[in-house]
């Protein structure tokens, strides 16, 4: 036990990292090679972070997984192979704890362990973070920084249904599946949510289920994934060039696939037959590329309906039932709610066992043996929660972290407020990875992680170099930023629905657009920022 400033604590660290995810895996690594002492806590029993937990049938990343990994080991990019075009749950997540042994991450991460509390000491520029493990032990642990890498959808929503409680059957949520899996074999089960989540696991459930009902409140839009097998040959052409990858990743404003060429003019620009063919051909090639083969799809609503509406055309010749068809096709902004990927979603709708239930009109109630909407009862043997998260801010403000003069929940208490995405004014020496106000879930999440670890952890040698031992975002500068990041969100059309990008998924959560679109102006500017001495924080 080290005693510090009169406080008993147990431990002492430069750095206390929250979550051994990506973000917190690769933080840990990185500020271990600059030789700082770092201490990461992590809630799970391992690595992963939110391939830890997302283990519903169907789980896979929609980010092409050549692209989906670390860039900062050659050596690692190099020995590690991917199997599928898109990664399965499970691989990822063997890839995570791959890099956890490969660097020998785990001495300093503390498992099953969360943190309670933290508290910034003015007077000794320490942050005091207090955390429970899963025994009981309570441990209060100093660091001069604070760094979050909770994830930015890893606090779950569940709705408080009315009943919710009462329900006799079993009940999950997609986002803390059981480890050792589901049978719903024989099982009548319901599917509540119709995002990502929902539509990976419906066509596979469906399959195994003797009845699955959906419970729709707002129609999805989603687009076939295409997953496949990687041949030896894209895996080597892959791995002769991974930085040409990483670079060109880099480039790219959200996660499109950087493999794939973006359009650069209007939809409008080109004829209604040009148009069609360039959608079928990125319907064909499946994922988010869908939305890159124009450069104003996103910005502009009449070019946004072209693409709106050959999705629609495909529910219709796809779905044999006219009226279900016309349930399942969407009406609002495509891509202003996060674009879904899926294999066999709609044709799943065409089976005999499988019924879709409108709520958008009449709220879910939960009973002892089903659920109960617009006066009817369907009765179910268990109930799936594909209902997503309290995101982007939910699991930062669980860690209860309190500033000289105030508290994270203060400070946000009209919604995120932060300085770049990475600090946020009131708390010094805490850095966000993937904060609200930064590129993040608009991106491929593992090329913005990198670029935030790196920067905090060149911050953080800066200041060590300069024997600086407090940073703060400044009031003004963050006004500024959050003022910026709306006026970027109110040039696009990802505000115009109700998404989870703004908290409108989370009945009471302020409504804020949360993260900032546009990764490469981001890294720009956040790298001038370091450049001029770090302008906008306040340096002690
Ligand atoms: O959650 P969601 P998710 N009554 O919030 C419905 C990432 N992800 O877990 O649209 C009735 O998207 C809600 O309805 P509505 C990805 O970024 C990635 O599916 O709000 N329904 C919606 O249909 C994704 O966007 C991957 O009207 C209620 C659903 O529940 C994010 O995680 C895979 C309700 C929630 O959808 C979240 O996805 C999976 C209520 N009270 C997830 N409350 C990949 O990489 C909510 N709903 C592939």
């Amino acid at each position: 036990m080290v005693q510090v400033a009169g406080n008993a604590v147990d431990e002492q660290f430069d750095a206390v990292i929250i979550g051994a995810g990506f973000a917190g895996m690769y933080m840990l690594h990185a500020l271990r090679e600059q030789g700082f002492s770092a201490r990461v806590f992590e809630v799970a029993d391992d690595v992963g972070g939110t391939w830890y937990w997302n283990r519903y049938p169907g789980a896979r990343c929609d980010v092409d997984s050549s692209e989906y990994s670390y860039s900062f080991s050659p050596e690692l990019e190099q020995e590690w192979e991917w199997t599928e075009r898109y990664a399965a749950q499970p691989e990822i997540l063997c890839y995570a704890q791959h890099v956890a042994d490969r660097f020998d991450l785990r001495r300093d991460i503390r498992f099953e362990t969360r943190v309670l509390s933290a508290d910034f000491d003015d007077a000794t520029t320490d942050w005091s973070i207090v955390t429970r493990s899963n025994d009981g032990t309570e441990q209060t642990s100093r660091a001069q920084f604070m760094i979050t890498a909770v994830g930015c959808l890893s606090s779950t929503n569940l709705p408080q249904f009315p009943g919710r409680d009462t329900f006799a059957g079993s009940s999950y949520h997609t986002g803390t599946w059981p480890h050792d899996g589901v049978d719903f074999t024989g099982k009548r089960v319901a599917m509540i949510g119709t995002g990502s989540s929902a539509v990976q696991s419906i066509p596979l459930i469906a399959e195994q289920a003797a009845h699955l009902t959906v419970f729709q409140r707002t129609a999805t839009y989603t687009v076939p994934a295409r997953n496949r097998r990687l041949t030896a040959e894209e895996i080597e052409n892959v791995k002769a060039d991974y930085p040409a990858l990483r670079a060109a990743n880099r480039q790219m404003s959200g996660g499109f696939g950087a493999q794939y060429p973006r359009g650069d003019i209007s939809a409008l620009e080109a004829d209604s037959a040009t148009r069609t063919a360039e959608y079928a051909k990125r319907w064909d090639i499946g994922g988010f590329t869908f939305l890159g083969g124009f450069n104003d799809l996103i910005l502009n609503s009449e070019a946004n309906e072209t693409a709106a509406e050959f999705v629609r055309e495909q529910i219709a010749t796809t779905v044999t039932d006219p009226a279900t068809a016309a349930l399942l096709t969407p009406t609002h902004v495509i891509g202003c709610k996060r674009l879904c990927f899926d294999t066999d979603y709609y044709e799943t709708f065409n089976r005999t066992n499988v019924s879709l239930v409108d709520v958008s009109q009449a709220p879910i109630e939960i009973t002892e043996t089903g659920v109960r909407t617009g006066g009817v009862d369907h009765e179910v043997d268990a109930i799936v929660y594909a209902t997503g998260f309290d995101a982007m801010t939910g699991s930062l403000l669980k860690i209860n972290a309190r500033g000289p003069s105030t508290s994270l929940q203060d400070a946000w208490a009209a919604g995120p407020r932060t300085y770049l995405g990475l600090s946020v004014h009131g708390l010094p020496n805490m850095f966000t990875i993937s904060g609200p106000g930064s590129p993040s879930v608009l991106t491929n999440m593992i090329t913005s992680i990198e670029q935030h670890v790196e920067w905090i952890r060149d911050c953080l040698v800066s200041m060590r170099a300069q024997g600086l031992r407090r940073i703060e975002a400044a009031e003004a500068a963050q006004e500024a930023w959050v003022d910026y990041v709306n006026a970027v969100a109110d040039m696009t059309l990802f505000p115009t629905c109700n998404s989870w990008y703004l908290g409108a998924n989370v009945p009471g959560k302020t409504r804020v657009f949360m993260p900032l679109p546009g990764f490469p102006p981001y890294a720009e500017q956040s790298a001038a920022v370091a450049a001029n001495g770090y302008e906008g924080f306040t340096l002690t």
